[in-house]
């Protein structure tokens, strides 16, 4: 039986950098996800002959918001659901999953590296065919219909065992319930080298991943432990919890503390990876050493060769404009496509599929390939890990090795958090507004090249997209400020800050950059805008 159910708007559904995120107590409100879930179908023609993906990192909420889109996803009348087993999926094996079987789209419950449980948050990425999150003009169709709704569609079906991998029928649509992993693990074998990966596992490397108890626990079983043949225990906190264990599930030097605490200690293995909470990010550390991810990137893309998939060339590079500038370097050197995009992976998209690059990364902990439309955490590790099998190097020397080729950008963000959003918003106007002054301004060693909004001019649709604000200066230092688009309390301001050096290559990147960052304040006046002194987080 199909219920219409009488609704009213929330005002509050417009989707952020990565999908609609929320306070759970929020996303758990009389209808508001069942709102969320009809807009999306609201936009979606001739659902009857549309298959999709759902499936989530297995937070609080999870399974009960998948119950919910089996009965509307029925209710009106899509033709196919494929609900991963047990209601988990990484953000990469989803978009793997909607890749392969030519699906066209899927539902995908996560705020990644945001904690979770009742006092956490909850999100929903919301996928189309390309395999990658929609884009800005799908999401804002999606949040006209929010603003407008007045009903919902939803089969009063009992709930379904997740459990089980088989078929079964909610009114008319088919629900096949999958398995999650298969797919993903074909994928990665089929880009690296599993017989030199399983060499290096095997011999007297040590190794640890740290899923954070997010849902890469058992992907990083099966493929670093069973496949690769680490030793059992390789993986830490490989069960995805609920709440992530009461941890917040970003791999960075603040909340993966615990794993960064043993690789600066003694008895410091010597590779040590972590995920966020739906696995598309990535950290990589060495002993006693701590990769950024802006450097990850650059070198991932100079070692590009040692992969099989990649071994006959890649087509370019892309990075999002507050990612720092390594990367470009290695391009120019390599003599392939260079191009810079707003923060959120779904400005890769196009130039993926257009086939102008092969790779891409954020500065936030995030690399991937043209193999999936996300961002791909055990993508990374693999290829780390290839490259430490191929040079026999370690992690600490490939980046030393890579700095003295190509010279060291000095990389931090800054975030000041929760902020109230009219500061936030007057505080970006009003730099907006200063900016054109900037220009030949000295600010204690570093003088203003050029200041400008970032703006991207889409060269596959067209579409044109500002995001930040950038502050060149003639020494090719920069400063970029934009807000974040997935928190759920105020406003957060990102300061990323970046210089390039040349001969002083084995620096504190604080040290560095404390001149800078104090230029970051008085440029942008977040001080006296704020009363903050200083960040709250610094990564
Ligand atoms: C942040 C990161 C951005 C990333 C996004 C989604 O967005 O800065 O690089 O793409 O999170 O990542 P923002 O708007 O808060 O800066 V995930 O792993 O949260 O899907
Ligand atoms: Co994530």
């Amino acid at each position: 039986m199909i219920e219409t159910v009488t609704t009213t708007p929330y005002t509050d559904q417009k989707m952020g950098t990565a999908g609609l995120r929320k306070k759970t107590a929020i996303a758990m409100q009389p209808h508001y996800i069942e709102n969320f879930l009809q807009s999306i179908f609201n936009t979606i023609p001739s659902l009857e002959t549309k298959s999709f993906l759902v499936g989530g990192d297995g937070r609080y909420f999870n399974n009960i918001a998948i119950q919910k889109i089996i009965k509307i996803a029925a209710a009106n009348k899509v033709k196919k659901l494929y609900i991963a087993q047990n209601g988990l999926v990484s953000t990469p094996a989803g978009s793997c999953i909607i890749l392969k079987n030519k699906l066209d789209g899927g539902l995908i419950l996560t705020a990644s590296h945001n904690p979770g449980g009742k006092n956490g948050d909850f999100g929903l990425k919301y996928s189309t065919s390309t395999g990658g999150q929609c884009q800005p003009h799908e999401s804002q169709a999606i949040l006209e219909q929010t603003l407008k709704i007045t009903e919902y569609k939803i089969s009063n079906a009992t709930d379904f065992d997740l459990s089980q991998i088989g078929i079964f029928h909610c009114e008319e649509t088919e629900i096949e319930i999958i398995d999650p992993y298969t797919d993903y693990i074909e994928t990665m074998r089929n880009i690296f080298d599993f017989n030199k990966l399983h060499a290096l596992l095997t011999s007297n490397f040590r190794f640890v991943f740290d899923a954070m108890n997010g849902v890469t626990g058992p992907y990083g079983k099966k493929i670093f432990e069973e496949i690769l043949g680490a030793p059992e225990g390789s993986v830490l906190n490989a069960t995805p919890k609920e709440d992530f264990g009461g941890l917040h599930p970003d791999p960075n030097l603040i909340y993966a503390k615990s794993l960064v605490d043993l690789m600066y200690s003694d008895n410091a293995p010597d590779f040590a990876a972590a995920n966020d909470g739906d696995g598309d990010r990535n950290m990589i550390l060495g002993s006693h050493f701590f990769v950024s991810p802006s450097d990850s990137f650059a070198i991932l893309t100079d070692n590009y060769k040692i992969i099989p998939a990649y071994k006959d060339g890649i087509y370019g590079v892309a990075k999002s404009a507050a990612t720092s500038m390594a990367v470009k370097r290695v391009a120019d050197k390599l003599k392939i496509g260079f191009y810079e995009v707003p923060t959120g992976w779904k400005y890769f998209i196009n130039l993926m599929d257009s086939k102008r690059i092969t790779f891409c990364g954020e500065e936030s902990f995030g690399t991937g390939a043209t193999h999936i439309r996300e961002k791909d955490g055990i993508w990374a590790i693999l290829f780390w890990l290839s490259i430490i099998a191929t040079t026999n190097k370690s992690v600490k020397q490939i980046a030393l090795d890579h700095w003295q080729k190509y010279g060291r950008s000095y990389y931090l963000r800054n975030d000041y958090e929760g902020i109230a959003q009219e500061i936030a918003d007057k505080l970006m106007s009003d730099l907006e507004n200063r900016l054109p002054e900037l220009t030949n301004k000295r600010f204690g060693n570093f003088t203003v090249s050029s200041a400008h909004p970032f703006i991207y001019n889409d060269p596959v649709d067209n579409s044109s997209t500002k995001n930040g604000l950038i502050v060149h200066f003639t020494d090719g230092s920069r400063i970029v400020y934009r807000l974040s688009g997935t928190g759920t309390n105020g406003a957060t301001l990102r300061v990323y800050i970046e210089r390039y050096v040349t001969d002083k290559l084995l620096e504190e990147s604080n040290e560095i950059l404390q001149e800078l960052s104090k230029v970051s304040q008085e440029i942008s006046h977040v001080c006296t805008l704020t009363g903050k002194q200083q960040p709250d987080i610094i990564t």
